[in-house]
């Protein structure tokens, strides 16, 4: 497999434009995909955000795991994080995010309080790798479209503060970090959950770890959507097969596309490709 060339030129820079970003801020917020809690991370977020408050967002909660989303945050909450599971489409996430917010900083509101400062609005700004739903989250909290929603950065225009409500308002320029590029199978998933470009990693590497990843932890949804398939089979072999099945011949990219497509779309049901003992292991490793 060839060795992955999506390492962005201008890291330092994303990275320094947070840091300066980050004293505006009483905390932030770093959002990640639900699916992927370890590995939509950005590898150096914890020297970049330091010891700003963090609230950390599981997004896209609705297309993931329920039981894994629940061990991931006692797993963060263990470490002194506060975590919120939510879908940023819902009008709900609002509310969750406001009061997650209060929660977080009320310890430091009660401070204020004492000494005369009564804090009326708290301030964050979201940080995420690209596709995380930094936008979508955006949109929902200022509850109209500011943000440009969709694979690319958006348009950054002078900064301002999106007025959520009276409590919480948000920087209006997202901090936009690289994934983890080093690891392979941390490649595959950010590509099969559709984290990275397409054309990063070859379509059938990422629907051969797919098939196998659902083997493993989900044989039944891929019975249920391949009916007839042969689970010990290995995965070219179940690619071949399906392919034929859905008439399309030897057409292996259209099958590629269409298992790709239909795993992203929740098409096979939710999912979580981390599992909380790799961040134990790589805690272990003393990363
Ligand atoms: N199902 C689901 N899709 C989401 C959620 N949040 C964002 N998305 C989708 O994820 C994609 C990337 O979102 P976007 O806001 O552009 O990500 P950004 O690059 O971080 O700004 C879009 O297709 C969104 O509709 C969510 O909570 N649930
Ligand atoms: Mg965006």
């Amino acid at each position: 497999m060839a060795i992955i060339q999506w390492f962005p030129g201008h890291m330092s820079k994303a990275r320094r434009q947070v840091q300066e970003n980050l004293k505006h801020v009483d905390f932030v917020t770093i959002l990640v995909d639900a699916r992927l809690p370890l590995s939509s991370q950005n590898p150096m977020l914890t020297k970049i955000v330091g010891d700003k408050p963090k609230l950390m967002i599981l997004n896209k909660a609705d297309l993931a795991d329920q039981s894994r989303t629940k061990e991931w945050q006692q797993f963060y909450e263990s470490k002194g994080i506060k975590t919120l599971a939510i879908n940023s489409k819902e009008q709900s996430t609002v509310k969750k995010v406001t009061d997650a917010a209060k929660a977080l900083m009320s310890d430091k509101i009660t401070k204020l309080r004492q000494r005369g400062i009564q804090k009326e609005t708290l301030r964050t700004m979201i940080i995420g790798i690209p596709n995380a739903g930094k936008s979508t989250l955006m949109n929902r909290l200022a509850g109209k479209k500011v943000a440009v929603v969709g694979n690319k950065p958006g348009v950054t225009k002078g900064q301002q503060w999106l007025k959520s409500n009276k409590d919480l308002e948000i920087l209006d320029t997202p901090g936009i970090l690289w994934p983890k590029f080093e690891d392979q199978g941390v490649g595959l998933k950010l590509a099969l959950t559709g984290a990275i470009k397409d054309q990063l990693l070859p379509l059938d590497d990422v629907t051969i770890f797919g098939i196998n990843y659902f083997k493993e932890y989900y044989p039944k949804r891929l019975l249920e959507r391949f009916k007839g398939i042969n689970l010990e089979a290995e995965a070219p072999d179940i690619i071949v097969t399906m392919t034929q099945k859905l008439g399309f011949r030897d057409d292996y990219d259209r099958f590629y596309t269409l298992f790709i497509k239909e795993v992203r779309d929740g098409k096979l049901g939710t999912f979580t490709l981390d599992q909380v003992e790799e961040a134990y292991d790589s805690d272990n490793q003393g990363n």
